[in-house]
């Protein structure tokens, strides 16, 4: 069974073009055999701001900005002071698995694809939550069966401990996805699965040098413009000339702490990589927070319906980079 729509209003949804995706070579390619590049919005942290879950905004992005593919982004640790799923308690766990669900349904009736974001951050290194992870994703295979529009997203982005510097290294994160994937390949052996890679994900060349044996499987790379530039685009080619399909499931026009100045020229050099490459992205993040990243503007307090007096500069930003692709 099948539960993600392919018309809607006499149109046909990306998903009813592209149907289930598959990995092939360094390319996410759809059921004619043809290469996809996939472009949408992350959510901030779920647990922070659920309310922007919300069918009416999500029919926005993909009617309106030609969305196809939405992210959505659950902490697993407390970040701004609010609980992540690791360390909230059962009641809490339940709660965002039903909004990852409603998130996940809301894209399937729009006929867009959606990521299930496993967002470590703060909890550095992946086995640090591992058990709890391999619930969550023993959960998500099984609730998400029927749900071909869905990508599973199995560590944000492994980083290191600031204050002794104990990093997280590409053979802790082999170790910790042998492990996840297996969870979910036990139960459903199609959806696509995305590794994260070390130092905030920016080492797709260490995942270049040892890729996991498994079919179906992509490696991250973030970036935000104003931080990181040709040497991490160095890193990406180097990734791309072995072959390893990428996808970036997060990246910024402004600095790596999401906030500072909107670098416009270093987002064009990026996104016209990404392009050229056919590499998926997504940007981050939906939500009024007072950021550079915010799509919206803070005095924005709608959950929807959104005019383009609400956007901030990225999010204005954002609807011309989206829109390019409708
Ligand atoms: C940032 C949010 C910010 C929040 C912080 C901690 O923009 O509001 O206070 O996380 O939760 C990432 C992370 C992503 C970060 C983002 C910007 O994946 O969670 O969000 N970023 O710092 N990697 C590089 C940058």
């Amino acid at each position: 069974m099948n539960f993600v729509c392919s018309e809607r209003n006499g149109k046909v949804t990306p998903f009813g073009k592209h149907g289930r995706l598959h990995v092939d070579g360094r390319h996410l390619v759809d059921e004619n055999g043809e290469v996809v590049a996939l472009h949408g919005i992350s959510t901030h942290n779920l647990n922070y701001y659920p309310e922007y879950v919300n069918e009416e905004a999500f029919t926005q992005f993909a009617d309106e900005y030609g969305v196809d593919i939405m992210r959505l982004a659950m902490y697993t640790q407390t970040a701004d002071d609010v609980p992540g799923y690791a360390d909230t308690d059962d009641e809490g766990r339940r709660k965002l698995e039903e909004l990852m669900l409603t998130g996940v349904r809301i894209c399937a009736s729009l006929g867009i694809y959606c990521i299930v974001d496993w967002h470590i951050l703060f909890d550095y290194n992946p086995k640090m939550n591992e058990d709890m992870s391999a619930k969550f994703w023993n959960s998500m295979a099984l609730r998400l069966r029927d749900y071909d529009n869905v990508i599973f997203e199995i560590c944000n982005e492994p980083n290191m401990n600031t204050e002794t510097g104990d990093k997280a290294t590409w053979d802790d994160i082999r170790d910790y996805a042998h492990h996840i994937i297996d969870v979910i390949r036990d139960i459903d052996e199609t959806k696509v699965i995305i590794v994260g890679t070390p130092i905030w994900s920016q080492r797709v060349d260490d995942a270049a040098d040892n890729p996991l044996e498994y079919d179906n499987i992509m490696y991250t790379l973030h970036f935000y413009a104003d931080s990181h530039k040709d040497e991490l685009r160095g890193r990406m080619k180097y990734a791309i000339d072995k072959d390893l399909p990428i996808f970036v499931t997060e990246f910024g026009i402004c600095d790596a702490s999401g906030n500072g100045p909107v670098n416009d020229a270093e987002t064009d050099i990026w996104l016209k990589e990404l392009e050229a490459n056919d590499i998926s992205y997504v940007i981050w993040n939906l939500s009024n927070k007072d950021e550079t990243s915010a799509i919206l503007k803070p005095e924005c307090d709608k959950i929807n319906n959104f005019t383009s007096d609400d956007l901030s500069p990225c999010g204005e930003r954002m609807v011309r980079i989206m829109t390019k692709f409708k």
